[in-house]
């Protein structure tokens, strides 16, 4: 088969199909075919060891309009559960062939059975929901700032202070793995003995997420760590890990939250011409089971625009197969003054998490954690954040030194 033969604006994708949705610079009917053909069963000349049952396989371009296109698969193309075999037909070769300029995975949909074969989240929102006892309001959650190099007991102190002054949930940052200042199962043990301490002072279910991020074997142990000592959340870099490794760890079955960062994503999907899409990878996360992803906030210091993020929740949330649905997680530059703003765009379902915006507070992280949740308080009351710090001088003081 020819490029050219992959297309066929006539085919009507089945039920049972895979279709990607790519943006593709420049558009021709070569190019078009040319991504379907590497993506499934073809190559760059004819050969003569294709057989008629083989070109079954073959993708089609049935769709095409203005830069973008659409591919059907047979389901048979990919085995089920593997997901790096399921990428590397759809975001493998075709991103370097000569015939495109640039492309972009903006989009998939999965038939049933493939999902299915999925795990998909252990917990999800429900899940969480109930084994954190929060039930009708967004979760607060902070990173431990400054994001590395804190010594474990300073460690452990601001997440002490962060649980009592109002946090749910208290989270390393991505690059905390287990280095000489701040060892892993130290940092475990002290930190839950605080969150323990915590919860009894508060009457609150709190919760430790560390980071377990390393090479498959030590994640595997760490997170046996968690469970041994009672820990309820695990946070897993998701891309620097590899998908292969956090379905791995995944299938172990940890009674444990996964909290998905996803530091490195925007290699794939900033550029709005050639990549992966996050909505993609949130995909791919809910797949693979994480219970909780970054999706970027929409306002704060990341880049993604609102509609972005929405996109990213809505898959989260969305039917998807038999799967569980995700916990979003707005992060990045987040303060008081923006909560009643993200509320009104996130709903109750996600969690609001601060790092700058609670231990940068001028009366420091457990005055700041307060004021986020009076600010989640003020918010789901209706009452204006301005109003509401007449009465309270945590958030006074917020809007002393940030802005909306
Ligand atoms: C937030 C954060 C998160 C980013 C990642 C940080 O800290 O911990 O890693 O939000 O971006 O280190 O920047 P601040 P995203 O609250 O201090 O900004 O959530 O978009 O993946
Ligand atoms: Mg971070």
């Amino acid at each position: 088969m020819k490029y050219e033969d992959y297309v066929d604006l006539k085919y009507e994708p089945s039920k049972t199909d895979v279709v990607c949705e790519y943006l593709i610079y420049p558009l021709t009917k070569r190019a078009a075919g040319a991504v379907a053909a590497e993506s499934s069963i073809g190559t760059w000349t004819e050969t003569f060891t294709t057989k008629p049952y083989v070109e079954k396989l073959a993708a089609t371009v049935f769709w095409m309009k203005g830069n973008k296109i659409k591919i059907a698969y047979p389901l048979e193309l990919f085995e089920e559960g593997n997901l790096p075999n399921f990428l590397s037909s759809v975001a493998g070769n075709i991103f370097g062939m000569k015939e495109i300029k640039s492309l972009k995975l903006v989009d998939m949909r999965l038939p049933k059975k493939l999902i299915n074969s999925f795990r998909g989240p252990k917990f999800g929102i429900e899940g969480i929901r109930k084994r954190m006892k929060v039930k009708k309001r967004p979760f607060l959650g902070t990173i431990i700032k400054p994001k590395i190099g804190l010594k474990t007991k300073e460690h452990v102190k601001v997440a002490y202070e962060a649980w009592v002054g109002g946090c749910d949930l208290v989270k390393d940052d991505e690059n905390l793995a287990s280095q000489k200042f701040n060892e892993f199962e130290k940092r475990l043990i002290k930190t839950l003995e605080a969150k323990d301490k915590a919860e009894e002072e508060t009457g609150e279910r709190k919760g430790y997420i560390i980071n377990v991020t390393a090479d498959l074997v030590r994640m595997i142990e760490r997170a046996q760590m968690v469970e041994d000592y009672g820990g309820k959340y695990i946070m897993v870099d998701v891309i620097t890990v590899g998908w292969s490794a956090l379905q791995t760890l995944r299938d172990q079955d940890f009674n444990l939250i996964i909290h998905a960062h996803r530091a490195g994503y925007a290699a794939f999907s900033r550029n709005p011409f050639h990549g992966i899409s996050m909505k993609v990878i949130a995909k791919l996360c809910r797949l693979v089971g994480v219970d909780q992803l970054h999706v970027g906030a929409g306002i704060g210091k990341m880049f993604e625009k609102k509609e972005e993020v929405e996109e990213n929740c809505k898959v989260l949330k969305e039917k998807f197969g038999n799967l569980k649905k995700v916990l979003p997680i707005a992060s990045g530059g987040l303060h008081p003054l923006l909560v009643p703003e993200l509320i009104e765009f996130f709903g109750k379902d996600f969690v609001i998490q601060a790092g700058g915006g609670i231990h940068g507070h001028p009366s420091g992280t457990l005055v700041g954690a307060r004021a986020m949740r009076l600010a989640i308080e003020a918010s789901l009351k209706g009452i204006k954040i301005e109003e509401y710090a007449k009465k309270h001088e945590e958030l006074k003081e917020c809007l002393k030194i940030w802005k909306k």
